[in-house]
């Protein structure tokens, strides 16, 4: 067995209950054993045997540790872009217009069925080195712009691909109900028909780790989500949901109703809404990218999932129309200044309370038995991550065990 050690670092462990805020170790040491972590405390307290086995060293040099970062809600795989949305919108238009005019949604559908696979994986590949350049080890990649069996195959297998060429693992979700593609106009039941279909195929070709749907006057009612939901119950699939982000439907208790990994957006969310997530263990993810760019004002209810403790994740959102995003330390900021939350809320929301909304026990925090999946910072103390704009004081991500 060969052990490496990390000394001479400050390790924010994001341990849940644990004394210092974060997890705080002064003057700490990781011992990683292949992919996982053997060891993780004060350097003091080592024992020196264990010391002795290490056979490779690294001294961090000063550097402050966190788990690698997880960015557990984003729409990647997409062809083209919005800017031209995004000038229609500063003209006046409102994106629910957009949606309506057969815009939004839709056109970054026609773009990613007319991307090849291979022009796919060019596209969404830029902006994951955007992700990966600041420490994102895991990430959640979302279907929803195919819309259609091969074309929701075809971004659930770049999203695979992006996983498989790059030092991250990348969790697929099937958004099949995302938006009403253009053959069903009119026939949103029976789309959800073909979305059932498409979910039994894709899961069957080992494509789907979890199910997600849009509950939105603009895209599926309570019902309809209910039956994607009992489908994905069906193949033994978590589900989770775009709930409640421009108004309450009470997708929210819909979701908790199937024991949702998460709920995710949550502006409307109510107080009963909260409490259905508290007793399902469901995580609200917050995303605050989408918040900034549609400029929302109605805020989510942050003190109400706090007093409900629901644990509270932060996320990109990647996605062309809502949050052309891939700054997962930008989002920190964001969830700091425009939702209140406090930085150490805001690093548990892309660490432990993310890996929760993906179902992943074994990662999201530096502790023996977990992922060796971390992050070395050119920064003194942990908040320096949510409070600059722009910088990124990323020096090394340890990925598996190794150098990334
Ligand atoms: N909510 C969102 O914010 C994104 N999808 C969703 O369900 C927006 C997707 C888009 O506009 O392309
Ligand atoms: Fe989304």
């Amino acid at each position: 067995m060969s052990l490496t050690l990390w000394t001479n670092c400050r390790a924010a462990t994001m341990q849940p209950d644990a004394a210092q805020p974060y997890g705080l170790i002064e003057q700490a040491a990781l011992v990683v054993d292949g992919a996982t972590l053997h060891w993780v405390g004060a350097e003091p307290e080592l024992p020196a045997e264990l010391r002795r086995r290490c056979t490779e060293r690294h001294d961090a040099q000063g550097a402050l540790v966190t788990p690698g970062l997880i960015d557990c809600h984003t729409h990647l795989v997409y062809g083209g872009d919005r800017a031209e949305e995004f000038e229609l919108r500063l003209n006046g238009a409102s994106y629910e217009e957009i949606a309506r005019r057969g815009g939004g949604i839709a056109s970054t559908v026609r773009a990613t069925r007319q991307a090849s696979a291979e022009e796919l994986l060019r596209q969404s590949g830029a902006r994951l080195r955007g992700l990966l350049a600041e420490g994102v080890t895991t990430l959640e990649i979302k279907s929803g712009y195919g819309l259609a069996l091969a074309h929701e195959r075809k971004a659930l297998q770049v999203a695979r691909a992006l996983g498989q060429g790059h030092p991250v693992e990348v969790r697929t979700t099937f958004l099949g109900a995302h938006a009403l593609p253009p053959e069903f106009a009119g026939a949103p039941d029976a789309y959800v028909d073909e979305v059932l279909r498409m979910l039994g195929l894709l899961h069957g070709e080992g494509l789907v780790d979890a199910v997600d749907a849009f509950c939105e006057r603009i895209a599926f009612s309570p019902g309809q989500v209910e039956r994607v939901f009992e489908a994905a119950r069906q193949l033994g699939l978590p589900v989770k949901l775009h709930a409640e982000q421009l108004s309450d439907s009470a997708g929210a208790q819909l979701a908790a109703r199937f024991g949702a990994l998460s709920c995710d957006h949550l502006e409307w969310l109510s107080e009963a809404g909260a409490a259905a997530m508290a007793a399902a263990g469901s995580v609200a993810v917050l995303l605050p990218g989408a918040f900034y760019f549609l400029r929302e004002t109605k805020l989510p209810p942050v003190e109400a999932l706090r007093r409900h403790r629901v644990p509270i994740a932060v996320s990109t959102d990647c996605n062309p129309g809502t949050s052309p995003c891939t700054s997962l330390l930008l989002m920190l900021n964001m969830a700091c200044t425009l939702f209140r939350l406090t930085p150490e809320e805001a690093l548990a929301g892309v660490t432990r309370h993310a890996a929760r909304a993906l179902g992943l026990r074994d990662r999201g925090v530096l502790a023996a038995g977990m992922r060796a999946d971390f992050v070395l910072w050119d920064v003194q103390r942990p908040a320096q991550l949510s409070y600059a704009l722009g910088a990124n004081p990323r020096l090394a991500t340890v990925y598996r065990g190794a150098l990334a």
